[in-house]
Formats: structure tokens, sequence, C-alpha cells
């Protein structure tokens, strides 16, 4: 059997098409009655913002209504969101937080 040649069936690789996958905004709103105090340390213990950066967020809110604590993946942002609900409400403090896809 020298020589004899093999039949020549090249497998391609497919070009594999994945998404990155989806990121989520995780925002706070504002409302009259949270202090901007707690809105801070809500800012720096989970978001892991400094202080100076966190009242910069806690301003913009209390001005506009609204803004971004942080971008993350859905599961953390989904986290980031019930930490924020449940130190809130143990707080006794009406903070509203929710999540966007970005
Ligand atoms: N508006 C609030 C006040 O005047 C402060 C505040 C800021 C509340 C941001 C919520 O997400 C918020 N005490």
């Amino acid at each position: 059997m020298a020589g004899r040649q093999r039949e020549g069936t090249v497998l391609e690789a497919k070009p594999v098409k994945t998404k990155p996958p989806p990121m989520y905004k995780v925002m706070i709103l504002n409302d009259d009655y949270t202090p901007m105090d707690f809105v801070v340390i809500v800012l720096q213990k989970f978001f892991s913002l400094n202080r100076e950066k966190a009242t910069a967020v806690m301003l913009k809110v209390h001005r506009e209504g609204m803004g971004v604590c942080g971008v993350y993946s859905k599961d953390v942002a989904a986290t980031k969101v019930d930490q924020v609900r449940s130190y809130a409400k143990q707080h006794q403090h009406p903070l509203q937080c929710m999540m966007e896809e970005n």
C-alpha cells in the first residue's frame, strides 16, 4: 500500500460567534428622606468608592434623581442590589436600588 494517499478531508473550525456576556448598571434613586451620609456610606461599603467619589455620586443622585454606582456581571449586580436594599431596610431608610442592562 505504499504511496496510497488518504482522503484529504479538512475539517475547518467554524468561527464561533460568542458575544461577551451583558453587563449591568447598578443605580440608586433619589428620595427626600435617606440621609446624605448614609448614601455615602452605602457607596463606600458596597461599591468600593472612596469618600470623594462616593460624595460626588451621592450629590449627582441628589440633584439629578438617579446615578450609577457601578457596572457588573448579572450575578454580581443582583447581589449588590440585594445588599443595598437589605442594608437600607435594616436602617429604615427608603433608599431605592435597581439594575439595568448596560
Ligand atoms: N435627597 C436626600 C436628602 O436630601 C439625599 C439622597 C441622595 C437620598 C441620594 C438618596 O440616592 C439618594 N437627604
